[in-house]
Parts: C-alpha cells; sequence; structure tokens
C-alpha cells in the first residue's frame, strides 16, 4: 500500500459513523455536474439537504396544509403541532431553558436585525460603543452600521492576529463602561476560526454588555448550548444545519425578549388591535413573528434537527476535522498556494489563494470538473482586505464528503492552476 493510501486507511478508520451509508440520504450527491460526479464542498453557504427533511415538504403539503395558530379545524391543529413542535426541538437543540425563547426569523440575518431594530434601537445611542469583530460576516456588521447611522453610537472592531485568531487581549482592551454590546461570530465563515465565546460573554458580562453570538457556522459542527455560553442572544439559519432555506432562529434571554419592543407588525403578533384603545401585543415568542411564517420550513428544520441528533453533531465535527487535516496536508504541496486562517480552533473551512491564478477562474473551471466550491469575499470584505486580498476560494466540509471527494477537489486544484498559470 502506498503512504497516501495508508494515510487514508486510516483517516477512514476514525470515521465516527458510516459516511458511505449517510450519503444514501442525500439524492443530490447522485447527479453529475459537466459530465462529472458532483463534489459538494459549498457547504459553509449551503449544506445539502436529506432525503428525510425533503420529504417533510411533501407530506406537509400532501397532508395537512393549513394556517397556524387561527384555525379551529383538525388541518390547523395539525400543522400548528407540527410547527410548535419544531420550537420544542430548537430549544432542546440549543439547550435554552424555555421554548418561548426560540423565535422564527427567515435566518442568521433576519435574527441580527431583529435585534439590532427592536433592543438595539431602544438601548443604543450616542456615547454607546457596540463591540463586533474583523471576523465578522456582512450580516453582523450592516445592521449595526445602519442603526449607528440614525443613533450616534460607535461601532469598535476586535483585531485578529496573523492566523486569524481573535486578539482576545484588545477585545480585554477595547471593553469599557460604554460597551453595551459585543456581537461576533461563534465560527467564522471566511477562515473557520472557532472563536472563544464563553470566555468572551463573560468577559462582556463583566462590563455589564450583552453578547449576540452568530451561530451560522457553529451550529452544523458543534454541539451549542446557549446557557453554558451565557449568550444573551444565539442566531442560526436552517440552510446550514441540513434543512431548507427561509428559516432561522433567534435566542433569547427571556428577560431581554419580553422588554423589547415588537419589530414588524401583524396578524399573530398582538393581543387586541383597536383605533381607540390602542392596541396590545402577544407575548413571546408571538411577538416576534408577525403574518404567516415558513410552516413548512420550520418543520422541516425539526426533521433536519432530528436527523442531526440522530447521527451526532459532535461526530460530524469529528470527521469534518479529518477531512480538514487531510485536504491541509494535501494543498500544502501546491506551489504558491496560501492558506488564510490557520487558528489552532478552526472548523472545517480551507480557505486560499493561489499565486498567479485569479480565484474566480479557479472557481469557475473547477466546476467543469464537476468540484463545487466558493470563490469571492465570502460576504466578509474588511476581513479579507484585511489579509490584502478581495477574494479567496474556499472548500468547506459537511458530514457526508469523504476522502476521496479531497482528494478528487485536490487533483482538480492542480489541473486548474496548470491551465490558468
Ligand atoms: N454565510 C457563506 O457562504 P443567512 O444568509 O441569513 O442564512 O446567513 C448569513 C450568515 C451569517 N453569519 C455567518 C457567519 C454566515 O456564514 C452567514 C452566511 C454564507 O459563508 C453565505 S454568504
Amino acid at each position: 500500500m502506498s503512504s497516501t493510501v495508508l494515510e487514508k486507511a486510516n483517516a477512514f478508520a476514525q470515521a465516527p459513523y458510516d459516511v458511505l451509508a449517510l450519503r444514501q440520504d442525500f439524492p443530490i450527491l447522485d447527479r453529475k455536474v459537466h459530465g462529472k460526479p458532483l463534489v459538494y464542498l459549498d457547504n459553509a453557504a449551503t449544506s445539502q439537504t436529506p432525503r428525510q427533511v425533503i420529504d417533510v415538504f411533501s407530506d406537509y403539503y400532501s397532508r395537512c396544509n393549513a394556517n397556524i395558530h387561527r384555525g379551529l379545524h383538525t388541518l390547523a391543529d395539525e400543522a400548528t403541532a407540527a410547527f410548535e413542535g419544531t420550537r420544542h426541538k430548537v430549544r432542546a437543540f440549543l439547550n435554552a431553558e424555555d421554548a418561548r425563547q426560540i423565535i422564527f426569523t427567515r435566518g442568521t440575518t433576519e435574527a441580527i436585525n431583529l435585534v439590532a431594530q427592536t433592543w438595539g434601537r431602544t438601548h443604543l445611542g450616542a456615547g454607546d460603543e457596540v463591540l463586533i469583530s474583523l471576523l465578522e460576516h456582512h450580516s453582523n456588521i450592516v445592521p449595526w452600521q445602519l442603526l449607528a447611522a440614525e443613533r450616534g453610537f460607535t461601532i469598535k472592531v476586535i483585531p485578529v492576529d496573523d492566523s486569524g485568531a481573535l486578539d482576545m487581549q484588545a477585545y480585554r482592551e477595547l471593553l469599557n463602561e460604554r460597551t453595551r454590546l459585543v456581537a461576533v461570530n461563534h465560527v467564522s465563515n471566511a477562515l473557520g476560526t472557532i472563536n472563544p465565546v464563553k470566555e468572551m460573554a463573560a468577559l462582556a458580562h463583566q462590563q455589564g454588555a450583552l453578547i449576540l453570538v452568530d451561530g451560522a457556522q457553529a451550529t452544523p459542527h458543534q454541539a451549542v448550548d446557549v446557557q453554558a455560553i451565557d449568550a444573551d442572544f444565539y442566531a442560526f439559519s436552517g440552510h446550514k444545519v441540513y434543512g431548507p432555506t427561509g428559516v432561522g432562529v433567534l435566542y433569547g434571554k427571556k428577560a431581554l425578549l419580553e422588554a423589547m419592543p415588537p419589530w414588524q407588525g401583524g396578524g399573530e403578533m398582538i393581543k387586541t388591535v383597536s383605533f381607540d384603545a390602542g392596541t396590545t401585543f402577544a407575548g413571546i415568542p408571538h411577538k416576534f413573528e408577525a403574518g404567516t411564517p415558513a410552516i413548512a420550513e420550520v418543520i422541516a428544520l425539526g426533521r433536519a434537527l432530528e436527523w442531526l441528533e440522530e447521527v451526532g453533531v459532535g461526530a460530524i465535527g469529528q470527521w469534518e476535522h479529518v477531512l480538514l487535516e487531510h485536504a491541509t496536508h494535501a494543498v500544502s504541496s501546491i506551489d504558491g498556494l496560501r492558506i488564510l486562517g490557520t487558528a489552532p480552533d478552526k472548523a472545517g473551512v480551507l480557505s486560499f489563494v493561489v499565486d498567479g491564478a485569479h480565484s474566480q477562474d479557479i472557481g469557475l473551471l473547477i466546476d467543469q470538473l464537476g468540484v463545487a466550491i466558493r470563490t469571492g469575499h465570502h460576504c466578509a470584505q474588511p476581513l479579507l482586505h484585511h489579509f490584502g486580498v478581495d477574494a479567496t476560494c474556499r472548500a468547506s466540509f459537511a458530514a457526508y464528503n469523504t476522502l476521496d471527494e479531497v482528494d478528487t477537489f485536490v487533483d482538480a486544484l492542480n489541473r486548474v492552476i496548470g491551465m490558468v498559470r
């Protein structure tokens, strides 16, 4: 056996579950792209959806499609029970105290905007500071910039070191009595850095500040316990945890959510509406869920979380680490390739640039070979500019990826680099 085959055999032996059997859950993985078997390595953008989750849509629309919370008929009751059932599943998934702390949104982006427009609008003003990090996705930058322009508070940015790890000393120094909120991601989408959010929460709280954690890239890879972190707010998206698009979650501490004003007005979020006596609002979580929600998507998210639990999110993170190590090792020998993001604590994200080759060209050409990676700024322009680039190539791993796929990706990358240089 060659040393590579032996290394792969050893790595495969580390798989905490049967990866090939698990792949059977994903019909899309059987398709071909440009005549080549699909190698899907754009999981940080959106993970693929297991059959069990896809089936929820057909089942829901075939059996119990109805609007929720309002009907007295059987279909409405069944749809409401399934929808609210997901709230309980999310509660367990995040280890929240109470299902009423789980608010359904369209995704992480909407969850952060909800906090900005309700808590932020009522608590932030001139003289206050919001601390974000250089690692943030635009969805945890722009909502604060929009509000700062109106309310006059200041945004401060926690720097990163050369490996892409947060500079914790700088964080300690930036925190002060004017800091009202720390808003950081749990895992960076562009580099994969895992941030020490529990320690960051403790430091924020010592200064009397709240912490909002963007968990979009953490929830697919590791168990999250919002109580252990002591997060005031925690957000994630359904489509990154093997669920559908169009649904996400905001968790918040109960007292905070109860004190926050509503954001969007409409049906479902009211107690009483009157032209004379004014309008009163529903309690949490419904106060923040105006209008008909994405009912089938929420129910499907519940099934995705069950699927994640069946496989074990910890086991998935463990396997992705094996894939990441294998890929990192394999690309390290490519001449002129530079990896961005080498923090010791890293999720399954491999971001890189190649001398003499535009990331976009690599992305387009490698797609011709059936390999899907993401190229661009990954909605993290300030971070990429800090590293002196406008774009990177990013391969990101999920539960169903194999070592063979990593090898196919590396072979394809070598071929493409040969073509463009
Ligand atoms: N990142 C990526 O390719 P939405 O779009 O609301 O589901 O998630 C936004 C978001 C927020 N925070 C982080 C850390 C994210 O990674 C994302 C989405 C995708 O990296 C699309 S840009």
